[in-house]
């Protein structure tokens, strides 16, 4: 399974599945997840209104309407507050569950966002290494190709230097 980093808006990319970093609601709110719905279009909130919300650290599938991917995995990542609530499992937990279904739903290429670094203020670097560590880890059944989109140079360049490191 290939691992890239690219700097781009995941909304605009076509693969099986994009990774939609939301809140236990499912209900659309800022960052990632308001683009997601902007252009998924309002079929997403109807869908997403079915499933009863969500749990950190878990994540859940949808179809993914006007938007250029099959499917949209909707996770919640954890809001960080002082890295002794259990922010770092739950943040794998995210990685682990959208690997997960992606396989289920049978994903060759999903995308993930960089998952709790914005509005949960979850420190970049520290999340670029659970990341990627847990994709690296993981035992794909059928995915090939598991990008991060980085929406800005410098979450790029801490996601490029953790590769790097890793490699
Ligand atoms: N494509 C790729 N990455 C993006 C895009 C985009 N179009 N837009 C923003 N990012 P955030 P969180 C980056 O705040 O920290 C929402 O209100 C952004 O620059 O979207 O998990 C939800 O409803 C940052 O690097 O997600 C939740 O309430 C990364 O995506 C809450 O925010 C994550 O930032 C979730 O917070």
């Amino acid at each position: 399974m290939e691992i890239i980093i690219t700097k781009g808006d995941i909304t605009e990319i076509k693969c099986d599945a994009i990774v939609n970093a939301a809140n236990n609601s499912l209900l659309g709110g800022g960052g990632v997840d308001g683009a997601i719905h902007r252009k998924a279009g309002p079929e997403l909130l109807k869908e997403c209104r079915t499933l009863g919300g969500c749990a950190t650290g878990d994540a859940k599938i949808t179809k993914a309407y006007h938007l250029p991917a099959k499917y949209v995995i909707h996770t919640v990542g954890p809001v960080y507050r002082d890295g002794h609530h259990d922010e770092a499992q739950l943040l794998e937990s995210c990685y682990q569950r959208c690997l997960e279904i992606a396989d289920e739903y049978n994903c060759h290429h999903l995308a993930f966002p960089s998952i709790s670094t914005g509005a949960y203020r979850y420190p970049i670097l520290a999340a670029a290494k659970i990341a990627v560590l847990t994709i690296q880890n993981y035992q794909e059944k059928c995915l090939k190709k598991v990008e991060i989109v980085c929406f800005d140079d410098y979450t790029y360049s801490i996601y490029k230097k953790v590769m790097e490191e890793k490699k």
